[in-house]
């Protein structure tokens, strides 16, 4: 059981002394179990980020903690370089007292990172600068993580934006239907099936050498950028255990699907869903600020259709979750999944709908931006 005495328990593990004075947890992600544990010491308040790593998920946590700390070294280093705050742009993760990046209890794998104060995160855009901050921030990471070895990062969830794949294991998991959930949901299904064919695009172009395998984020919610509570600016990226070779298109991709909405990601009523063209400017323009000169024109070229790929996708995972009985994501009640990809199903119509402006919208700003740097 996780209760006040077991995250001390953890949090001594990791060298951490003081008086345990609160714990609160943090439910804005979907994987890990996280919790702030704030300690009073002789050298006045300390906090810390102390989560319990999904192995259900992540089926090895050392591969996945030797990426991350691997990643934040190498950036730390090149924030340093270029005149940033390493201990407020990245995650800083704490070793155990014997050195382990990780500490195991009867309750599953626990790691703790600095919490990073004075900032916040959004589940929903409150103001157009508020998205654009979000693209420079996610553009300045796939900047900076340009030159990391790619070679040497083990894909912590093997085929995690295969889409093609996704769409196989929704179709295995309605055959299986173990929960016997498929008869009301083939609405859903057909919904997915008919649009298989779009499914292996971004994988093609990279297949045929025209759009190059980068590092990338893979989990570009804006709930994984942390803003600054003084300048509102996004100062941290985090959620680093997707970090994995993949394509430009899947971290623009997500953070549209995720940002560029006008209702929450598991709003019921459909009316109310929709992808909003003013704010997909405002994180393009932020975005390709940061990276533009870094991306090929087939990259470019591509960036509208990769929102319509990320939404879609992530339905069909929420989906097959549902299909599978709620075994991966977590949910707050029964149907949850359910609504959740309902939603984003409802997210790739009107993207549908919007695809020829998008890549209006994205070609006038990438020229703008170009022409002007
Ligand atoms: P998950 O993988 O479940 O999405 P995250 O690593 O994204 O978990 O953490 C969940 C939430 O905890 C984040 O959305 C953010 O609100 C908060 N959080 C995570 N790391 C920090 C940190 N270092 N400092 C402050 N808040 C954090
Ligand atoms: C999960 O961990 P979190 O909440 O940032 C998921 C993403 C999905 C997202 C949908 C490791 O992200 O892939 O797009 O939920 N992360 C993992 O909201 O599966
Ligand atoms: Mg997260």
């Amino acid at each position: 059981m996780i209760n006040n005495e077991s995250i001390l328990n953890v949090c001594r593990a990791f060298g951490i002394d003081g008086r345990l004075t609160k714990t609160k947890p943090l439910t804005d992600g979907h994987i890990n179990t996280t919790i702030c544990a704030v300690f009073e010491t002789d050298e006045g308040v300390k906090k810390y980020l102390v989560q319990k790593i999904n192995t259900n998920v992540f089926k090895n946590p050392d591969a996945l903690m030797n990426n991350i700390v691997n990643v934040t070294h190498f950036l730390r280093k090149k924030i340093r370089a270029s005149g940033g705050d390493p201990e407020r742009e990245t995650l800083h993760f704490l070793k155990t007292s014997d050195g382990g990046l990780y500490f195991k209890d009867e309750n599953g794998c626990w790691r703790i990172y600095r919490f990073i104060d004075d900032s916040y995160t959004y589940n929903m855009i409150d103001s157009i600068e508020v998205f654009c901050n979000a693209g420079e921030s996610f553009g300045k990471f796939q900047k900076l993580l340009n030159d990391y070895p790619s070679e040497t990062l083990l894909e912590t969830i093997p085929d995690f934006h295969n889409t093609p794949k996704r769409i196989e294991n929704l179709e295995a998991s309605a055959k299986a239907d173990v929960c016997a959930r498929k008869a009301g949901v083939q609405k859903e299904i057909d919904f997915a099936l008919a649009r298989k064919d779009k499914a292996g695009l971004a994988l093609e172009l990279c297949e045929n050498g025209e759009i190059p395998l980068r590092v990338t984020h893979n989990d570009t919610k804006l709930n994984n950028i942390l803003f600054d509570s003084q300048s509102h600016k996004g100062i941290c990226v985090i959620d680093l255990d997707t970090i994995m070779p993949g394509l430009s298109l899947y971290d623009f991709g997500d953070a549209i699907r995720f940002g560029a909405k006008t209702a929450e990601e598991d709003e019921a009523d459909l009316s109310k869903v929709s992808v909003s063209l003013e704010l997909y400017e405002a994180y393009t323009r932020g975005y390709l600020s940061s990276c533009a000169a870094a991306l090929t024109k087939a990259e470019v070229d591509s960036l509208a259709y990769s929102a319509f790929l990320m939404t879609y996708e992530c339905g069909v995972r929420f989906l097959t979750d549902y299909l599978d009985g709620d075994v991966y994501f977590k949910t707050a009640y029964p149907e949850h999944n359910l609504v959740r990809a309902r939603n984003q199903f409802k997210m790739v119509e009107e993207i549908e709908k919007n695809l020829d402006e998008m890549k209006r919208i994205t070609k006038r700003i990438y020229k703008e931006i170009i022409q002007n740097s």
